[in-house]
């Protein structure tokens, strides 16, 4: 069987990082690809309108001086075109290509205390032995069912947005059904609301969409964002979101009515999707700090959508702004003032079935020509799930997951020695830009990796009870706050059946960052070395 020191799963953002850096330290990298090219989520994530919500001066690595000084983005917010594009570039410039194995999907690995080795299986092709394993396979990458039955009977044809084909997809005059209105369902349908002839949005659980102001970057952005991008990235390093943005110091009841009002209309009209978020600081802690900015929000939706009926049901009322992420979206309140645009609230109507022709709801059938579903992701423990991981002893990683995922600063998980995540559960990863969360993790891991070469070291394992207090303390920050008040994807509410559990770390990347370095200079503390 071929041998590595390290085998990836994924090559996306993490995947193709952690070539360039083992590889520069001298370790042997695969990196096992399902796709059949570089990017990752940004490789499936292909829909009409796919953009990422952070700017692309802060979502773009900060590693390579070279990527940094050939590159130019276009717009303010990249594009998925352009994001793949990106990767491609940066696989092609540091010629990151012969270390990826594509169109392979892992699919089970095995720990063999013995030889202190992972065999890994993948669906095609002999399995591969490995030191050390990471799952660089995505928070947010596998997409979620719609949980409808008869999908199969439908004969139009059925989209997802977290797996959209990468052929051209035409809805010019056809009748569209888009189930699910986070940041995909918002982008998609905001996109292709002019092509179609009828667009049907499907809603459980209204959201809070703030606008989305892009623009082309002007001829001279790139070389004054060079200028400054070092002290942009490291001020991001250590901010609690992985954004070069302070936090605020101000209390929402600090100021009068008439100034907050101005505030948040400033942060509406101009910025960034952080932007609200960031106006004062109790607004995550505090309910009725949230509330002020909920009801800005929701005044917006009544002045924007015409139909009083349509606005109410477009608001959101049972869950505080911001403990679901929030989206931006171009024209999407607007959007609900045009004639062929119909919102379905499944509340009041829920869908039964889909049939041959379309939708059957309680008020009857609804005929499409395309069904488009934006329903989510089995977000942080999706990727790792679907791999069979058996650990110490033949310990299954689900298995020991299935209260919830447990790992150690959300890096690795006791007992599945050598085996590494990339912004899992227990790290803040998908509360920050998620490039910044990765570089530190790339970073860490990295560091560790070596440090064991140098003492001699052939596994490292996490300790339990260093484990738990972890994810009690992940646990008890998020208790200080108003998120775990949603039913999102961070406490995993969005899956049937999965334990609910607020995942992600809410201290923020800053101090995370630092948690970590302090653990690795105090030679690893909480970790077992063999
Ligand atoms: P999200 O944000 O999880 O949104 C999924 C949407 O789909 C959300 O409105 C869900 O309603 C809805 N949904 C999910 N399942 C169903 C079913 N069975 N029936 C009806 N509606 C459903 O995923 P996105 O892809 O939009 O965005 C993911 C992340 O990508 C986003 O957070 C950013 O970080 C970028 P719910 O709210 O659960 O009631």
């Amino acid at each position: 069987m071929e041998r590595f020191d390290v085998v990836v799963v994924g090559a996306g953002f993490s995947g193709l990082y952690l070539i360039q850096k083992l590889r520069d330290l001298g370790f042997s990298v695969l990196v096992v690809e399902a796709a059949s090219g570089v990017g990752g989520t940004w490789y499936w994530n292909a829909y009409p309108g796919a953009r990422c919500d952070v700017e692309s001066f802060d979502y773009c690595y900060s590693f390579s001086p070279e990527i940094e000084a050939e590159w130019d983005w276009s717009e303010r917010y990249p594009s998925q075109p352009e994001l793949l594009r990106y990767l491609n570039f940066v696989a092609d410039r540091l010629n990151l290509r012969p270390h990826i194995r594509f169109d392979t999907r892992v699919t089970s690995a095995t720990w063999n205390a013995e030889d202190a080795c992972w065999t890994v299986g993948c669906d095609r092709g002999e399995p591969v032995v490995c030191r050390h394993f990471i799952l660089a396979g995505g928070a947010i990458s596998v997409p979620k069912p719609p949980e409808i039955d008869g999908i199969e009977n439908f004969l139009g044809p059925t989209y997802h947005t977290g797996n959209w084909p990468h052929v051209p997809v035409d809805f010019t005059g056809q009748r569209v059904a888009i189930i699910g209105t986070g940041s995909s369902g918002v982008q998609t349908s905001t996109a292709i609301v002019d092509q179609v002839a009828a667009l049907t949005i499907f809603q459980r659980t209204p959201n809070y969409t703030a606008p989305l102001i892009n623009y082309p970057l002007e001829p001279g952005a790139m070389d004054a964002f060079r200028g400054i991008a070092a002290a942009r990235h490291e001020k991001s390093r250590h901010s609690r979101q992985g954004i070069p943005y302070d936090f605020p110091t101000r209390s929402a009841f600090d100021v009068s009515d008439d100034e907050r009002e101005a505030v948040y209309s400033h942060a509406w009209e101009n910025s960034h999707l952080f932007a609200l978020r960031l106006t004062f600081r109790d607004l995550l802690t505090d309910e009725a700090a949230n509330e002020t900015v909920a009801e800005f929000v929701r005044g917006k939706i009544r002045e924007i959508v015409s139909d009083p009926v349509v606005a109410e049901k477009l608001t959101p009322r049972s869950y505080p702004f911001s403990t679901k992420r929030p989206c931006i979206g171009r024209g999407y309140y607007e959007m609900f003032n045009r004639d062929h645009v119909r919102l379905v609230d499944l509340n009041e109507t829920p869908i039964l079935r889909m049939t041959l022709a379309g939708i059957e709801t309680s008020e009857g059938e609804m005929p499409f020509d395309a069904v488009i579903f934006a329903t989510g992701f089995d977000a942080l423990t999706g990727a790792a799930g679907r791999i069979d991981i058996a650990g110490c002893d033949g310990q299954m990683l689900r298995s020991k997951w299935a209260g919830g995922p447990e790992t150690y600063l959300g890096l690795m998980s006791s007992g599945f020695p050598n085996l590494f995540l990339i912004t899992g559960p227990g790290s803040p990863g998908p509360l920050t830009a998620m490039v910044k969360s990765i570089e530190q993790h790339v970073d860490w891991i990295a560091d560790c990796l070596v440090w064991m070469r140098d003492k001699g070291f052939t596994s490292i394992d996490p300790v339990v009870e260093y484990e738990s207090a972890w994810m009690a303390h992940v646990q008890e920050v998020a208790d200080g706050t108003l998120y775990p008040r949603a039913n999102s994807w961070y406490v995993g509410a969005n899956v049937p059946g999965k334990p609910r559990r607020f995942m992600p770390y809410l201290g923020g990347l800053g101090v995370y960052r630092a948690k970590c370095d302090a653990v690795a200079q105090a030679g690893y503390e909480g970790f077992e070395f063999v």
